[in-house]
């Protein structure tokens, strides 16, 4: 049943308009009314702040980022909302969500993939937008092939099983004025699904197809 998924190429499922106005609206007033933290990371013996905020909230299981162990703060009752309209839709099992707060075009995330150990292996990530639209790159690791989606509020992301294996992504900085971005990335984790593969539930509510073609639609190919 997942052949037909894991033949999307790239591996990305994308519906720009997932949220209703009025949901879009409220999460994003109670997401910026959260407690929001900038980490650092140690790059050559220095401390560097992140250049995001971030957040954790799910289940209560083991999390470890960057070497150390931190908590999640409970699902407040919209993450959970949005967490089983996300499952309902992709038939994936999401344990926890891990938020990013761009605060202005400054902020970004880096090249990167998340692989860690604790989300298991071929992990499908639901990536959830709010507020201000931001630039989302794409780029196969052996192909140097780059697709750009622009997020808007309200839009879902879902980055397919395969992704994370032989595609990186990036939110890069905007060098034009953007207001306050929040992201909501709800994941899988191996203390609640097992050491193996993520599996979608067998009943999808949507068929492959119809979501094909949302992925054919709103891909673009990169400029820069
Ligand atoms: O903000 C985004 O759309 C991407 C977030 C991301 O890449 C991550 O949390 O790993």
């Amino acid at each position: 049943m997942s052949s037909l998924l894991t033949q999307i190429k790239p591996p990305v499922l994308f519906y720009p308009k997932f949220l209703n106005s009025l949901d879009d609206f409220d999460w994003f007033q109670k997401s910026k009314n959260l407690k929001w933290t900038r980490s650092e990371i140690n790059i050559y013996g220095k401390s560097i702040p992140v250049p995001r905020d971030e957040s954790l909230f799910g289940e209560d299981l083991h999390y470890e980022y960057r070497g150390t162990q931190i908590e999640a703060d409970p699902w407040l009752d919209f993450l959970l909302e949005a967490r089983n309209r996300i499952q309902a839709l992709s038939g994936y099992q999401f344990n926890f969500v891990v938020g990013n707060c761009y605060r202005t075009g400054k902020d970004s995330i880096g090249w990167h993939s998340d692989n860690f150990p604790q989300i298991g292996k071929r992990p499908a990530i639901a990536s959830l937008s709010l507020g201000s639209a931001r630039k989302f790159k794409l780029r196969h690791r052996d192909s140097g092939e780059t697709l750009d989606y622009q997020l808007e509020s309200g839009s879902l992301l879902i980055m397919l099983p395969g992704c994370q294996e032989d595609w990186v992504h990036t939110v890069p900085k905007s060098a034009r004025p953007v207001g306050e971005r929040i992201n909501w990335t709800f994941r899988p984790h191996v203390d609640a699904i097992g050491k193996g593969e993520q599996k979608p539930e067998p009943d999808l509510p949507h068929s492959h197809l119809e979501q094909k073609a949302c992925v054919a639609d709103y891909r673009q190919r990169s400029k820069d």
